[in-house]
């Protein structure tokens, strides 16, 4: 079955006009559709989603309908007393009431409203920039922070808990016999897995205060990286974060750490000039204003004392994750040239470089805004 057939099972008035493949999305495969009526236009958002990564893509729909239908209703009883109008997408059913539709090959699809006349970047523009990124993320933090996490399924089992990826790191090492000849064949790949062998004991910093009972789990994003968070094409503001798949319960320290991380690097994700890899503090200042604008109303002081790590460590994890994806083959994003892991974990390690040498800057920071 093509797109196109796919497209034409929900619920979306007209015929379509195009089907065109977006997105830069590492996971799933996203088509922006137009459609017309004889005196309107419609444009959604169409995506397969990846059964590699999500083995159960009916909890992630499921999760994605709860966790919308919630905030939508806060959005709403909010609207009169806020700065902005705030949007999130829906989830457009199908024709016969369903969340996703479902091809003969067994591949789930899903419909979602488009976000319109807003744009998402690749890299933060300027801080103010970053200050919307943060407030967009405690925004959104704030509004599903009374979900119950009971009813919210986990559909990635480790995502983010940083000790795994350090598991299946030395699992790809001992199982994949191509891993280790691509570790000796490279200094830079060797390099990295020295990286890695210096950061093992903090790899569970996060884990551990969960255990001690310091840091509890929450409703999570799971994924509030720039690209994820729409500007207002008419005012600058943010308006909406999108790609909701990893919602699920977590540590509200992973969407911190993974805002922080991709808003603060003006190089971005996918630089091959890793000299201009760093953290600003210029960006990290307003990311921090913006974030702790909405989330000081919910975080405790435990919260507050591990924002630094959660950084630090989130972007050690998405280098390490890289890096192993690298060594298995690229078995887990998606990639358009050889390397390109590589490339990615070799970034994500300067930007880890660079959050160590300031940590104490940017613990003022957090300190001055809390
Ligand atoms: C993946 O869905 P997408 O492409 O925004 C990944 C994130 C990473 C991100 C890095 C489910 O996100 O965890 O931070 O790539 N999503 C999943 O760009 O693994
Ligand atoms: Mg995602």
């Amino acid at each position: 079955m093509s797109a196109q057939e796919i497209a034409f099972q929900f619920e979306v008035p007209g015929r379509i006009v195009t089907l065109e493949s977006i997105g830069t999305g590492n996971v799933n495969d996203t088509y922006l559709v137009i459609q017309r009526t004889t005196f309107s236009e419609e444009q959604f958002i169409l995506q397969k989603i990846n059964q590699t990564v999500f083995q159960d893509p009916a909890a992630v729909m499921a999760n994605i309908k709860a966790i919308t239908d919630h905030a939508h209703c806060k959005i709403e009883a909010e609207a009169d007393h806020s700065d902005r109008i705030w949007q999130l997408p829906r989830v457009i059913p199908t024709a016969d009431g369903k969340d996703y539709a479902v091809d003969q090959n067994g591949e789930f699809w899903r419909a979602l409203s488009l976000i319109a006349s807003s744009t998402c970047h690749e890299k933060v523009t300027d801080p103010e920039h970053a200050v919307e990124a943060g407030v967009v993320l405690g925004h959104f933090q704030r509004l599903i922070a009374d979900f119950p996490i009971e009813d919210l399924q986990d559909t990635l089992p480790g995502f983010h808990i940083t000790p795994e990826y350090l598991e299946n790191y030395d699992r790809i090492l001992e199982d994949v016999p191509e891993a280790k000849k691509r570790i000796d064949a490279s200094s830079e790949a060797s390099r990295l897995a020295k990286f890695v062998e210096r950061r093992r004991e903090f790899a569970s910093v996060l884990e551990d205060a969960v255990k001690r009972g310091e840091l509890r789990h929450r409703p999570i994003h799971g994924d509030p990286k720039i690209t994820n968070i729409m500007i207002d094409n008419f005012t600058g503001k943010g308006t909406s974060i999108i790609d909701l798949d990893t919602v699920k319960p977590g540590l509200i320290h992973y969407d911190f750490g993974d805002a922080a991380r991709s808003s603060c690097n003006p190089a971005g994700e996918e630089t091959k000039d890793i000299s201009k890899v760093r953290l600003d503090m210029d960006l990290f200042e307003g990311l921090v204003r913006g974030y702790l604008r909405e989330a000081n109303e919910f975080l405790t002081d435990e919260d507050r004392h591990y924002l630094f790590d959660s950084i630090r460590l989130i972007t050690f994890e998405l280098g390490l994750r890289f890096f192993a994806d690298y060594l298995a083959g690229d078995v887990y994003f998606k990639t358009s040239y050889d390397g390109q892991n590589l490339n990615r974990a070799r970034v994500q390690f300067a930007l880890c470089d660079s959050i160590e040498a300031r940590e104490s800057m940017m613990r003022r920071t957090l300190e001055s805004f809390s």
